[in-house]
């Protein structure tokens, strides 16, 4: 097996950082204008950039995914129930519980391993306001049903779209569905503004109240409509995501020839299955996940350990289930007997190295690790 560089870990992602110099100029920028945050000229210009560049109305920058999701929750004023995934980073749950909202946690489809639309209706309770799915590592949901389904119990829909930045579904940006999407621009995403995120609306009249919402709810020096909160980008965040997103489409490219690599290693490895194929139209390539299957030689911890002993450090996203945490095991649908499908993938997930930096020999290096 051709080894690459002797000893030199390899992470299951690296963030995108464009040359330091390039970053200089923005840098002079802030330090002549002395102007660091609140809705600073970065700030506001990538916002419209951003807009542009994924095809949405509006976008809402944010200091993380986490601080969007709670405010994205706020601007509908959601309240009692919600519907969501098990399968999924923790923040998403978290963003209801703190907005002492009860999430009702539905299986997923074993296929996209996104919220199983056709178990969603038997969730819902008079109490229930809103869905939250999770684009899970950029698949998009089955967005029409789970639209359909909205529409006819009168709930909102908030996509969790942490993983899905750039995705496009039919021909368009997977973030035009449903009342409000959340991104994640989190150091470990495909477009990283260290920490960072945004709210997509689709009309200015909700902008604005996310704008409010964001800024401790004040509208003007002397009135505050909403106990808002600070979730603010500051110029320094928005400046490198204006920088980044100059090399973005060269990154999703790259990540999309990484995809197919392991897709064409990995496709003859008994007991390996690719959660997700590399020629899907409008895929972003954020995560590589497989599932490690009965007929594998070796359990699937078993292989997590075996690539971390070559310093290969895949991760077990998602694993454990949200529904395993203290917070949220106590909950009804939580059981076991209620999520069969998450379980059984949470506990075959790995999701391999990916990103633009990742050399072809690295790949091959991690693939012939699983297949050896
Ligand atoms: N919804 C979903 C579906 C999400 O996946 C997330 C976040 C959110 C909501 C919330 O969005 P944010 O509030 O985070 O914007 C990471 C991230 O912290 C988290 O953003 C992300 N999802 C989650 C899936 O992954 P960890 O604890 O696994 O990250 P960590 O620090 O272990 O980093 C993973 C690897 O990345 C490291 O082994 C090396 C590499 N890395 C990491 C950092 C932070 C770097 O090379 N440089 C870095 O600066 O949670």
């Amino acid at each position: 097996m051709n080894e690459p560089e002797k000893d030199a870990p390899i992470y299951v992602t690296r963030p995108l950082l464009p040359p330091l110099e390039e970053f200089l100029p923005y840098l002079r920028q802030i330090w002549d204008s002395k102007w660091l945050t609140n809705n600073g000229p970065f700030h506001h210009q990538l916002e419209q950039a951003l807009a542009e560049y994924l095809g949405v109305r509006h976008v809402a920058l944010f200091t993380s995914g986490t601080v969007a999701l709670i405010t994205a929750l706020q601007t509908l004023r959601i309240v009692g129930e919600v519907i969501t995934t098990p399968y999924t980073f923790v923040a998403t749950a978290h963003s209801l519980l703190w907005n002492g909202i009860k999430p009702v946690f539905v299986d997923i489809d074993p296929v996209t391993l996104n919220l199983d639309p056709s178990r969603i209706e038997a969730a819902i309770t008079p109490q229930t306001t809103a869905i939250m799915p999770v684009h899970c590592y950029g698949e998009p949901c089955d967005v029409a049903r789970i639209e359909h389904i909205a529409d006819i119990y009168g709930l909102k829909v908030i996509y969790d779209a942490a993983h899905a930045f750039g995705v496009q579904h039919e021909g368009s940006s997977v973030l035009n569905h449903g009342d409000l999407s959340v991104l994640s621009f989190h150091a470990t995403k495909v477009f990283n503004t260290f920490e960072g995120g945004a709210i997509v609306c689709h009309d200015a009249k909700t902008k604005q109240r996310v704008d409010h919402l964001k800024n401790f709810g004040f509208v003007d020096e002397v009135t505050v409509v909403a106990p808002g909160i600070n979730g603010k980008m500051s110029e320094i965040n928005a400046a490198f995501g204006l920088l980044q997103l100059k090399g973005i489409d060269a990154a999703l490219a790259r990540r999309k020839v990484i995809a197919a690599r392991y897709s064409s290693a990995l496709a003859s490895t008994p007991g390996i299955q690719c959660v997700l194929s590399a020629d899907r139209a409008g895929a972003n390539h954020a995560y590589f996940p497989i599932l490690v299957q009965a007929d594998y030689p070796l359990g699937r911890d078993e292989l997590f350990e075996k690539m971390r002993r070559r310093n290969v450090f895949a991760r077990r996203y998602f694993y454990p289930l949200i529904t395993d945490f203290p917070m949220y095991r106590g909950m009804p649908s939580a059981a076991h007997a209620n999520l069969p499908v998450a379980r059984k993938v949470a506990d075959q997930v790995i999701c391999l190295p990916i990103h633009p930096e990742l050399s072809d020999e690295q790949a091959d290096f991690i693939a012939g690790l699983i297949a050896g």
